[in-house]
């Protein structure tokens, strides 16, 4: 069943690892892409040496004269076309991403619907890329902005958006009159090359190959390569703070831009007026869906003292209820993580925790069979645990107890990250405090929902370590354009600014 899969989204056992114009012929170490849930290979893939690098960044830099020019709703025309040919293919590829990073079948096609979404979205802001016209001092001029496109931008993703990040990118980027190069994680390369031959497809019928291009290898090489090109005036990366910081520091020394989507540390808060039916569902999702491994995913609960017994009570019960096996299998709530190492570090996160004087309430080992999969874990904590400021991409939630909001609320901002956050309660004032400017500091806010699951149509993206980054939805997309302000006179005198006179005679 899953050969069959593989062959109709065009993936042999060895594949390609980069495209320019064509699939081009790699000669780089070859790279293994195991199933998570077996361990097992799903196919292999030749990665790109520098050469090959080099071959997609001429055709990307040369494919971009021509694309900056067509009109944007006809970029906008093109990237709907990828769409409908996404939503042929949604249930193969939903299922390719489920066995190349373990997520339930759900969510493998919810995030090829995120694609979708997307490219929807992108080809109404097609006609949309408004600037401004502003008052000019002088008389007969005209001052406006206006937005043109920046040029070939990078594209790094992680492992456990695949692809949807590839979306809330190249999607944007596209109809603002950017190619793209993209590099995904080196866990999931197939998904990618399946992306990659959908979007072919639609570019070939145009004669727009090298638009959207893709070079996969390791962080080390292509991620290094596309931080230091001076060609590439944008990189847009998702994945640790670690990788961020090396990365925007690359950048930046060279003046280029990044749009950094990093790591969360994410928190809700528990109010006593709090409907518990609805509270319990959304941090049971955000706790252990996709297992604990999204950047929204939720880490730190902070329950009021009044209803912290009930609340831990009923979620240890419902936590002991969840389904854990192969993610394909209907019913299935929690898949493996990534892989060995994920696993090993969770453990490590666990025996740090208890270290440090945290209490296993359910969970925490790793389940006696092949595949990555562990248990969903709880751990009673305090904020004063230093391994509760960290991220570790698994399924374990830290829990705390509160007396006063106000204090919460700056025991919940006090971590490096600021991506997602939450407070459930029925309190108005509750409410509006959270998000006031001395609320949550970070870039999500939520009231009465989990911390994941965001919607395309907003800007996401997180504060402090998390990078500034926004991406999707909103105003994202200027960031993939250069802002030009333009003044026209069309008088037949020569007035300056400032009433600055500078008469020759
Ligand atoms: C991520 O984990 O990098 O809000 C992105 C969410 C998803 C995106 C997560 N729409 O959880």
């Amino acid at each position: 069943m899953f050969t069959d899969v593989l062959s109709r989204l065009g993936l042999s056992e060895i594949n390609p690892g980069a495209f320019a114009r064509d699939w081009l012929k790699c000669h780089g170490p070859e790279l293994v892409s195991l199933n998570p849930a077996t361990g097992q290979p799903l196919g292999k893939v030749v990665t790109a040496t520098h050469d090959e690098y080099e071959t997609v960044i001429r055709t990307a830099s040369e494919s971009f004269l021509k694309w900056r020019l067509l009109p944007p709703p006809q970029r906008g025309e093109i990237i709907r076309q990828i769409g409908m040919s996404l939503r042929q293919h949604k249930a193969d590829l939903g299922l390719l991403v489920t066995l190349e990073t373990g997520k339930i079948l759900t969510e493998g096609q919810g995030e090829v619907q995120e694609m979708i979404d997307m490219c929807d979205y992108a080809v109404g802001l097609s006609r949309q890329l408004f600037g401004l016209t502003m008052a000019s001092e002088r008389p007969s001029h005209r001052m406006f902005e206006q937005w043109h496109p920046l040029g070939p931008v990078g594209i790094i993703t992680a492992f456990n958006f695949p692809v949807a990040v590839w979306a809330w990118n190249a999607a944007v980027a596209g109809v603002c009159g950017d190619s793209c190069v993209w590099k995904p994680s080196s866990n999931t390369p197939l998904t990618a090359i399946a992306v990659q031959q959908i979007t072919n497809q639609v570019l070939k019928q145009h004669d727009l190959n090298g638009c959207f291009t893709l070079c996969i290898g390791s962080g080390s090489t292509i991620g290094q390569w596309l931080a230091e090109d001076r060609r590439l005036p944008l990189i847009s990366a998702t994945g640790s703070c670690h990788m961020g910081r090396r990365l925007a520091q690359t950048v930046a020394g060279r003046l280029g831009r990044s749009l950094l989507e990093l790591g969360g540390n994410n928190g809700i808060i528990v109010t006593e007026t709090a409907n518990l039916e609805l509270a319990l569902r959304a941090v049971t999702f955000a706790a252990v869906g996709t297992a604990g491994q999204r950047c929204t995913s939720l880490r730190r609960l902070f329950l009021q003292q009044s209803i912290a017994d009930e609340f831990l009570e009923r979620l240890v019960a419902i936590y002991g209820q969840i389904r854990i096996g192969n993610p394909w299998d209907a019913n299935v709530l929690l898949g493996p993580l990534i892989s060995e190492q994920a696993v090993a570090d969770m453990l490590h996160a666990m025996a740090t925790a208890e270290g440090q004087g945290g209490k296993v309430l359910t969970g925490g080992h790793r389940l006696n069979r092949p595949g990555n999969f562990v248990e969903p874990t709880i751990i009673r904590a305090t904020s004063g645990m230093s391994i509760v400021r960290e991220e570790t991409f698994a399924p374990i939630l830290y829990v705390m107890t509160y007396e006063d909001l106000d204090q919460v609320i700056q025991i919940h901002n006090s971590v490096d990250q600021g991506l997602s956050s939450a407070i459930f309660t029925d309190r108005l004032m509750d409410a509006e405090k959270f998000l006031s400017p001395a609320g949550s500091d970070c870039g999500i806010a939520n009231v009465n929902i989990g911390t994941s699951g965001a919607e395309i149509g907003g800007a996401f993206g997180g504060e402090k370590e998390t990078g500034g980054g926004r991406e999707a939805g909103s105003d994202s997309w200027k960031a993939y354009m250069r802002r030009q302000t333009c003044t026209i006179n069309y008088g037949s005198d020569l007035p300056l600014a400032q009433g600055v006179t500078f008469d020759v005679n």
